[in-house]
């Protein structure tokens, strides 16, 4: 068998010595049958960000982008010198880059070689039920079973793919990566957005993890923690002197914020979950992405052919402590290319509507915590109850059409990013109470966004104060699918009668909501909203 892996995470400049090395672990592997030595893969030689690989689209038809993709064990050297047992997407960590277009069908075979069973949740798109992945849906797939994603895409952005099975495990182990769409038919008939469009794009993937000296991924935080851009520690960019970057960030730790800040230079804010902001946010010193969350960010860097410039992740709620995340090195421009033009972003990027709230019903979710245990671990709740905990009584509704407005509130001490499967939502505001429930701030929103992961600020002071942040949701009928319509597609016959082993009956139109600090979801910050046809 080839060494998948170390094929498919050749760098793209291929050095003379890279593919050297990778030909003769190709020749070594033919010799060599253990599969645990044929299936390490080495640093490369050069430490480029730009290195993420695309997943092949393996169908020939238009407007159909069709991937293999399999989860497995491999031997992967993270940091220098050591190598570390993780799960893999098609051999990579993070796996490939899924690239598509607006109203492409997306099918991916998906098939599953680890030890445990698990499914992939396609975090932001807005999918039929079934295809979400998470065991509300869906039977996890067992080990050496497949199962078939298949969806159209029909938002612009960037999203990312990960498990929906012991999430915070299998997503530290590895199991995450992009998924861009892009929106070719406006390329050429948003000619506005042209400036946006000719900027060179970086997808930048932003994790963290702790490795024990013996190279095994930690998963209560010991050992060495590393800062890893698109799967690197400490990764280079060559750019040059006042062209501008796009970045395509996604933030897929399973707890850190990650604030973004490039010392001496401002960022502009273009887009975000849900695509393009209505319109850019400009001269920020920072931009801060929850776990989950993307940003779509527009910098010009300034320096000197050979000098670096290094980006930060800054510590949220402090002014000096940052690490270093990625450096930017400066090389020359090429003279023959045009001179690059001061960049004039359209006033307008997009033409975004308003959720429509009148009338809407209105729902309220208390985010907390339990008492600590013998251990101290606590549990989290969403109204007082841990997702195992859970009974239909306790769960919204919601019909196929019907706008309502949420009042998340935050009651704990600590910031929860709040996350929806299957629909945007849009942020009306942010309001804080103190220990008699008074209003003593209220924060309206000053731009229009779709989202579907948020922060929920942590509560302004003593116990008993808390933070609500009101969100907006349609529940339209571009995402899911009556239980009738998918009993006739044939999806979920199975799982409509199956008692998923937790006390809940997944079915149609079942979407996940919780915390994405994937340790609090696990512990319990987690519940789920049905969405059927109505009456
Ligand atoms: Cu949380």
């Amino acid at each position: 068998m080839l060494p998948k892996a170390i094929l498919m995470t050749a760098p793209n400049d291929n050095t003379a010595i890279f593919r050297l090395a990778a030909w003769l672990a190709i020749l070594l592997s033919g010799c060599v049958h253990d599969k645990s030595d044929s299936e390490k893969t080495q640093l490369p030689a050069t430490n480029n960000v730009r290195s993420l690989q695309v997943a092949q689209d393996i169908n020939p038809a238009p407007h159909i982008v069709e991937i293999n993709l399999e989860a497995t064990m491999s031997t992967i050297e993270i940091a220098q010198g050591v190598f570390s047992q993780v799960y893999t997407y098609n051999g990579m960590v993070p796996g490939p880059v899924i690239k598509t277009n607006v109203g492409d069908t997306l099918i991916v075979n998906f098939t599953n070689n680890l030890p445990e069973p698990t499914t992939i949740h396609w975090h932001g798109v807005r999918v039929p039920a079934d295809m979400d992945g998470s065991t509300l849906s869906q039977h996890p797939v067992q080990p050496n079973q497949s199962f078939r994603y298949q969806f159209t895409v029909n938002d612009p952005s960037l999203f990312w793919y990960h498990p929906h099975v012991r999430t915070d495990v299998q997503v530290e182990m590895g199991l995450a990566g992009a998924l861009l769409v892009s929106d070719e038919i406006s390329d050429t008939h948003q000619s506005h957005l042209k400036p946006l469009r000719e900027i060179k794009q970086d997808i930048l993937i932003l994790d963290d993890i702790h490795i024990e000296t013996s190279g095994e991924i930690s998963l209560e935080n010991n050992g060495r923690l590393l800062w890893l851009v698109n799967g690197r520690e400490l990764p280079e960019m060559e750019v040059v002197s006042d062209e501008p970057l796009r970045w395509r960030l996604v933030n897929i730790a399973n707890e850190r914020y990650m604030r973004i800040e490039v010392p001496g230079h401002k960022l502009i804010r273009v887009g975000g979950d849900g695509g393009l902001l209505e319109k850019a946010m400009i001269d920020l010193d920072d931009v801060t992405l929850v776990p989950g969350e993307r940003a779509d960010i527009v910098l010009t860097p300034t320096g000197d052919p050979g000098s670096e410039l290094t980006v930060y992740r800054k510590k949220i709620g402090t002014n000096n402590a940052r690490t270093p995340l990625m450096n930017l090195v400066f090389i020359e421009g090429d003279s023959s290319e045009k001179p690059t033009d001061t960049l004039t972003l359209p006033e307008t990027l997009r033409i975004s509507e308003a959720i429509n709230i009148t009338g809407a019903s209105e729902q309220t979710f208390v985010f907390s915590h339990g008492p600590p245990d013998a251990e101290g671990n606590v549990s989290f709740l969403i109204n007082d109850k841990t997702f195992a905990e859970l009974t239909t009584q306790d769960t919204p509704d919601a019909v196929v059409g019907e706008t309502q407005i949420w009042n998340l509130v935050n009651a704990t001490a600590i910031d929860h990013p709040f996350h929806l499967h299957g629909f945007f939502f849009q942020v009306l505001g942010t309001l804080t109470r103190d220990t008699e429930g008074r209003v003593i701030s209220i924060t309206p929103i000053s731009y229009l966004e779709n989202k579907d992961t948020v922060d929920l600020p942590r509560r302004p002071g003593m116990n008993g104060t808390s933070t609500t942040v009101r969100i907006a949701i349609r529940f339209d009928a571009s995402s899911g699918r009556s239980v009738s319509e998918t009993v006739a597609y044939g999806g979920l016959n199975a799982i409509v009668s199956a008692d998923l082993g937790n006390g809940l009956r997944g079915h149609s139109g079942g979407w996940l909501f919780h915390c994405h600090i994937l340790p609090h979801a696990r512990r319990g910050m987690m519940s789920y909203i049905e969405v059927g046809r109505g009456q």
